[in-house]
């Protein structure tokens, strides 16, 4: 869009379009559009597949300015809207929650491209997309986001684990998360922090985007304060939810 026609104040949000499955099919994205909402940003959204500065997506533009990461994201707007949610925290505690979100985006979230490429291979890619795909955009996609989550898993590591590998590996994460959590009704007790944005677009990802999956049953049984918690948060910041999604 041409900057002289962007409304000052507001966050312009460029992240992978929505899809059938959920309002986003990026962790990342779902990260920061989390954040805006928690923090009751202004924000529009733009929905697209060319990566930002970084050569991913998201990124977003306020006032002239460029940001791309969702951690730098969040950062930012902490500065520029002065915002206080998580003053109240010690270091010890911002400590714990930073290695618990690094934990989760840095690891965990890799069994959604596990679970797409080497458990469903590639066959949710339709929900992952705005609309049903016809047949040769359908196969082109497939492929070619097949390959790139083949090499995004080999590089990061977990790609070269057993799907019952994997299993084990993500159950000791959300046992952590777990953990943490406990009875909160936030991942750092009963007020809503920067934190949030980060675990819910994690643990939102792998509960929605893949319903038929390991982390899900997780989610649902032996660690149901994660599903808990997840639901919970849906319901406060996402209201629309419905309206959000794409119809395929
Ligand atoms: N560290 C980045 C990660 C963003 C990221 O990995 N985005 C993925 C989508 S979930 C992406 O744009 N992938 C495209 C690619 O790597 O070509 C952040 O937190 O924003």
């Amino acid at each position: 869009m041409e900057a002289a026609l962007r409304k000052p104040g507001v966050v312009y949000l460029y992240q992978f379009p929505r899809c059938t499955r959920s309002p986003s099919p990026s962790p990342y994205c779902w990260k920061v559009e989390t954040f805006l909402r928690m923090a009751k940003i202004d924000y529009i959204v733009t929905g697209s597949y060319t990566m930002g500065p970084k050569g991913k997506l998201p990124f977003i533009e306020l006032d002239g300015e460029t940001v791309a990461d969702s951690d730098f994201i969040i950062e930012f707007l902490i500065k520029r809207f002065n915002l206080t949610m998580n003053d109240h925290l010690d270091e010890r505690q911002k400590a714990v929650a930073h290695a618990m979100e690094q934990m989760l985006e840095e690891n965990t979230i890799m069994a959604l491209p596990h679970h797409h490429a080497r458990v469903r291979h590639m066959q949710d890619m339709p929900y992952m997309l705005e609309t049903n795909p016809g047949f040769f955009f359908y196969w082109m996609v497939r492929l070619k986001v097949g390959k790139t989550l083949e090499a995004v898993l080999n590089a990061q590591g977990l790609g070269r684990h057993s799907v019952a590998e994997v299993a084990t590996i993500v159950g000791k994460d959300l046992g952590a998360l777990s953990a943490l959590l406990g009875s909160s009704h936030y991942v750092m007790g009963d007020t809503m922090t920067s934190y949030d944005a980060g675990v819910f677009g994690m643990m939102a990802s792998l509960y929605y985007l893949i319903p038929d999956s390991e982390p899900r049953r997780l989610m649902d049984g032996k660690y149901s304060n994660i599903g808990d918690y997840v639901k919970r948060l849906r319901a406060e910041l996402y209201p629309d939810w419905d309206e959000l999604l794409c119809k395929g």
